[in-house]
């Protein structure tokens, strides 16, 4: 069912869960003023220097021009340090108070769902303030922006680093997708938010939680590939919608 606002029956749903997970993509950090990826409620399409995300953020360009992966990487921390969280991901840090087990799933390295005050957020592709030692494999903080130095090198070893995101073409940190499909699994109800869900394994958590039967609602200015097996489509922005399910604080 799509609808273009929060309906009392989705009210009740939402009171009445006993078990939420939710899974956030760029669309949720739209409002903040960071750039989706494919677009989308208005937001423009990500190149840069002519190459999109897929190629920028990818294992091969990593092997092939380390230095290059850390500019792209940079550019984006710059943009970054001027952010703030916007009033979707503060209400989903508000969900977390009210419902346990509460699960938050995102696909963001923005850290902005801990800077609104979540506490347990699964990171599944990073985080874009951590680096991670080529050699001993320590991660540590690298929040200075521009970069010192390219490649950061390790505190520990002092050997080179690399961004402590997941590219494409690698494997997602076991631990942190083990316990996102778990809560998939036994949620009653999950939210897709902000995300065109076209990007594995991520996007198959969704449907991992429907064939548990979960209910599945989505936030999105507009229909994407999980709106066919979404029980309720809000087409509207999350800093707009996701408050008001907690109407009585809205
Ligand atoms: C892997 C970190 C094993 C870096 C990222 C199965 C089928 C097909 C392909 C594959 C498959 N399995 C694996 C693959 C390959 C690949 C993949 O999925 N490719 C896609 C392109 C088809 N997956 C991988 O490589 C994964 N690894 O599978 O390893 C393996 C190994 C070798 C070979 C095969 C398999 C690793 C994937 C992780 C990559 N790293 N990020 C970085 O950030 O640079 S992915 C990155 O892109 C993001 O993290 C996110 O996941 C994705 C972008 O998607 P979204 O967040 O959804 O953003 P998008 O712009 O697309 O959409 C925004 C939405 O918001 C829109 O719908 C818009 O309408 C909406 N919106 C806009 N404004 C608002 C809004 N919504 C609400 N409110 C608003 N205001
Ligand atoms: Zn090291």
């Amino acid at each position: 069912m799509v609808l273009d606002r929060v309906t009392d029956e989705l009210i009740s749903i939402f009171e009445d869960a006993m078990r939420v997970a939710v899974l956030t993509g760029a669309g949720i950090s739209a409002e903040s003023g960071v750039p989706t990826f494919r677009g989308g409620g208005g937001t423009d399409v990500w190149t840069w220097r002519g190459k999109h995300i897929t190629e920028l953020s990818s294992a091969e360009l990593m092997a092939t021009d380390p230095a290059l992966v850390w500019e792209w990487f940079d550019y984006r921390r710059g943009m970054l340090k001027s952010v703030a969280p916007n009033a979707g991901h503060y209400a989903l840090a508000d969900w977390e108070k009210r419902f346990s087990p509460f699960t938050l799933i995102t696909q963001n390295i923005d850290d902005l769902h801990r800077a609104a005050g979540s506490q347990n957020v699964l990171e599944l592709h990073g985080n874009i303030w951590k680096a991670r030692c080529l050699r001993c494999a320590s991660v540590f903080d690298a929040r200075e922006s521009p970069l010192e130095k390219n490649p950061p090198t390790c505190m520990v070893c002092g050997a080179a680093a690399r961004p402590d995101v997941v590219l494409f073409g690698e494997l997602l940190p076991e631990t942190v997708f083990e316990r996102a499909d778990k809560a998939a699994h036994q949620c009653d109800l999950f939210f897709v938010i902000g995300t065109s869900a076209v990007v594995y394994p991520a996007a198959g958590l969704p449907i991992s939680a429907k064939q548990c039967g979960a209910k599945i609602i989505e936030v999105n200015p507009e229909l994407t590939d999980i709106s066919m097996m979404a029980d309720y489509t809000i087409l509207g922005k999350a800093g707009e919608v996701l408050p008001r399910f907690l109407r009585n604080r809205a």
